[in-house]
């Protein structure tokens, strides 16, 4: 029989899942099941790196589980799991603290720029972020990790770690393949277009989360910037038009309309057209979403039960992983 390629990622319930989590990851995990050997799991352990209120973070820990599922991924066909249950990821992540390099993890991005917004709080954990990053990948030994442009660093450092590691101990770790998709792996915040749209930054307005009424989300859109020229025309030029190429991008992942496509639809109408019909398709996407959410959620005893079967079976594959590692590195056996 031949063995499926393994696909795995992660998101950290910081905040409540929005569209760019949608449109630049989960999108691309669902409607994979049938091709890949998929694992997705709430990264806690990770999320925690930045302070956080105990009783929100298990809330949306849990809600984040029941939005994987409402946006596609069939817990009977993909493994997912909550990071924090299954111990051999704070493991691996320890010994592969020891094989990544100070420099290495200085020049980090993500915390360089983590560190600028909680300098109250520029802990080790925030610091050696990527290594256990790198472990929840390694672990299942996965072909691909999808994820959107702002993770790719991450990923080339799990790739640096597998050289420096495999190099001393032979193959042990699989060389993993970031998955980034051609559009959308950026969408921007709707009010700052140089700033990610993220869960847990900048203020609420450039935000749309995939829980939003409808109201909401088309109050959003209405009210994104654009920009200041006075042709105020449709045209994709992200350089000078970065708001309006943004909003072509959430509609173009969205409809599978091309930039050309989209320019010529709106051609003429100006803004006041455009930025209202990128929230109606918006709203018709997520509307289908909201609802298996709120049903999901309501079933407390399904999702544990999905939880707990996600991570007895990603445990038993990580724990293959690690007891390797463990005797490459020269531990004694436990049994
Ligand atoms: P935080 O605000 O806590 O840093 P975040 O919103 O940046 O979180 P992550 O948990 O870091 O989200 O990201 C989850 C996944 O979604 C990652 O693969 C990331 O690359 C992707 N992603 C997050 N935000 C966007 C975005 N605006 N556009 C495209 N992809 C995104
Ligand atoms: N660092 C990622 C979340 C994350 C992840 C992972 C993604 C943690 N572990 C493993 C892919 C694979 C983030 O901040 N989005």
């Amino acid at each position: 029989m031949d063995e499926k390629k393994i696909m795995l990622s992660g998101i950290k319930p910081s905040g409540d899942l929005t569209l760019g989590s949608y449109l630049g990851a989960i999108r691309n995990w669902a409607a994979r099941a049938e091709e890949f050997d998929c694992y997705y799991f709430m990264a806690d352990m990770h999320a925690i790196t930045v302070r956080q209120d105990p009783a929100a973070l298990r809330r949306r820990t849990l809600a984040q589980l029941a939005q994987y599922i409402a946006c596609g991924l069939d817990p009977e066909k993909n493994t997912l799991f909550i990071q924090s249950h299954v111990h051999q990821h704070a493991e691996l992540g320890w010994v592969l603290n020891c094989y990544a390099m100070f420099g290495e993890l200085s020049r980090m991005t993500q915390f360089k720029d983590k560190s600028q917004k909680n300098a109250d709080n520029i802990n080790g954990g925030l610091f050696t972020y990527p290594c256990l990053m790198a472990a929840d990948i390694l672990l299942y030994q996965p072909d691909f990790v999808p994820v959107g442009e702002d993770q790719k660093q991450h990923v080339e450092l799990t790739r640096n770690i597998v050289q420096r590691f495999n190099g001393i101990y032979g193959e042990v770790f699989k060389m993993p393949e970031p998955y980034i998709p051609k559009v959308g792996a950026r969408i921007m915040s709707l009010t700052n277009p140089a700033a990610k749209m993220s869960k847990s930054e900048n203020d609420d307005t450039g935000r749309v989360t995939l829980m939003d009424a409808p109201e909401v989300i088309m109050k959003q859109f209405k009210r994104a910037v654009t920009d200041s020229d006075t042709e105020r025309c449709v045209r994709y030029d992200p350089e000078h038009k970065p708001g309006v190429a943004n909003l072509m991008t959430i509609y173009s992942v969205i409809t599978g309309k091309s930039y050309a496509e989209i320019e010529r639809e709106f051609d003429g109408l100006g803004y006041g057209k455009f930025k209202p019909a990128v929230g109606e398709v918006v709203i018709d996407l997520l509307r289908p979403i909201q609802e298996q959410t709120r049903r999901i959620l309501e079933d407390k005893a399904y999702l544990e039960s999905v939880y707990r079967a996600g991570a007895e079976k990603a445990s038993r594959v990580a724990e293959k992983t690690l007891r390797k590692v463990y005797r490459k590195v020269g531990f004694v056996a436990a049994k």
